[in-house]
């Protein structure tokens, strides 16, 4: 079979729901050709979260631990100093990451906020990694700023459909993010957009959530797909799980869709079987989050990954091999200098 993955931007909802109805192993074949097309199907890149500012959020997603209407026990925390965000961006870079996102739980940020975010940006681009903050609704000046402060990805999801939105969402609507989204384009940084399932949307809804990101005047970079996790307190806690297969299958789809983009099997591992991992990778995922936890909530041992990615001879991307680089030494040495070159970097400095 010879697929043509063309980048297209006019997707009919009749012909996403017809990929969605595929049989199951006839939708993975043609995902793995995607895939295969445009990347190596052994390698997934790695993203390291932090929560630089935790929870006392103002809006009311159904789904987050963070926001101040649920009783979640969840302890708020202010803006963190950035010699802590330097000390975990360095722990993630010598564990292997390639990647370090920030995220706040703020409805937008305010001007003098942005001050200290731009120079946890510059200090952890400084350590050699890619920076990606998630800050909530952004103004253009605002999006210019992080630009000018090396910023390299934004994340703003869409979350769901836009006719599932309400039921999720009631303080901002889906045209707020596509604004915020439109400011972060035009500042010239790399988008990270994508949603959740699992929080009792339909499979129309999931069509329709892969139509409006497909749909974009510019596909996002990156594409998270994340299973809800279910904290209780939470309106959404005690949805009915989706079907596994279901999960695999949007992962499979949004990879058709967006050949180009990374689709990052995101929140919701630490309840999928290694098995149903492996599956999402083989439907075209190949970013996750690494590191034990997301932003509140639990996520996979960095061993237990290590172990996973070894039994399926999946390598990070972006990991140097020693033959490559040429100091003739082993694996392990690569990692020993990568965490003793991140350690500097973290020292206190001047
Ligand atoms: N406040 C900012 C915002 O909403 O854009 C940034 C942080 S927010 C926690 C980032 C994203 O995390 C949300 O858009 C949502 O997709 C995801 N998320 C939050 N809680 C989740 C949960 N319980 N399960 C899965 N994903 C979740
Ligand atoms: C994304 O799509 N998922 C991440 C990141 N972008 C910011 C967040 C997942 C959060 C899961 C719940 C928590 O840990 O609070
Ligand atoms: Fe706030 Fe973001 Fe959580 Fe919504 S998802 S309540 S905006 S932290």
């Amino acid at each position: 079979m010879s697929e043509v993955p063309v980048a297209r931007h006019d997707w009919r909802r009749e012909e996403v729901q017809a990929l969605f109805a595929l049989p199951f192993n006839d939708l993975l074949f043609r995902a793995q050709a995607v895939h295969r097309a445009y990347f190596d199907a052994n390698e997934v890149q790695l993203s390291t979260l932090l929560s630089i500012k935790t929870g006392a959020c103002p809006e009311d997603c159904a789904y987050c631990p963070q926001s101040v209407r649920y009783d979640t026990g969840l302890k708020a925390e202010p803006l963190m100093p950035l010699q802590e965000v330097r000390r975990a961006a360095a722990e993630a870079k010598a564990n292997g990451a390639t990647r370090f996102c920030m995220g706040a739980a703020w409805r937008s940020p305010k001007d003098r906020d942005l001050e200290q975010v731009e120079a946890m940006v510059r200090a952890v681009k400084a350590l050699g990694l890619e920076t990606c903050v998630t800050l909530g609704m952004l103004k253009q000046h605002q999006a210019q700023r992080l630009a000018e402060a090396g910023l390299d990805y934004y994340n703003h999801n869409i979350d769901t459909s836009p006719e599932f939105y309400g039921e999720i969402i009631t303080t901002r609507s889906f045209e707020d993010r596509l604004e915020t989204l439109a400011h972060v384009r035009d500042a010239g940084m790399k988008v990270c957009c994508g949603g959740i399932v699992g929080m009792g949307e339909s499979a129309g809804d999931r069509a329709e959530m892969l139509r409006a990101l497909a749909n974009l005047p510019q596909h996002p970079e990156s594409v998270p797909i994340n299973e809800l996790v279910q904290v209780p307190g939470t309106p959404l806690q005690g949805t009915e799980a989706i079907d596994p297969f279901d999960f695999v299958r949007t992962v499979a789809v949004a990879r058709i869709m967006m050949p180009r983009s990374h689709v990052r099997l995101s929140a919701g591992r630490t309840q999928m079987s290694d098995e149903l991992q492996a599956l999402c990778f083989l439907a075209g995922a190949n970013s996750i989050f690494y590191g034990e936890r997301l932003l509140t909530t639990a996520n996979p041992q960095n061993e237990k990954d290590r172990r996973l990615f070894a039994r399926l001879g999946i390598r990070p991307q972006g990991q140097v091999e020693a033959a490559a680089h040429g100091c003739g030494h082993d694996h392990e040495h690569e990692r020993t200098c990568a965490a003793q070159a991140a350690e500097r970097a973290a020292a206190p400095s001047a």
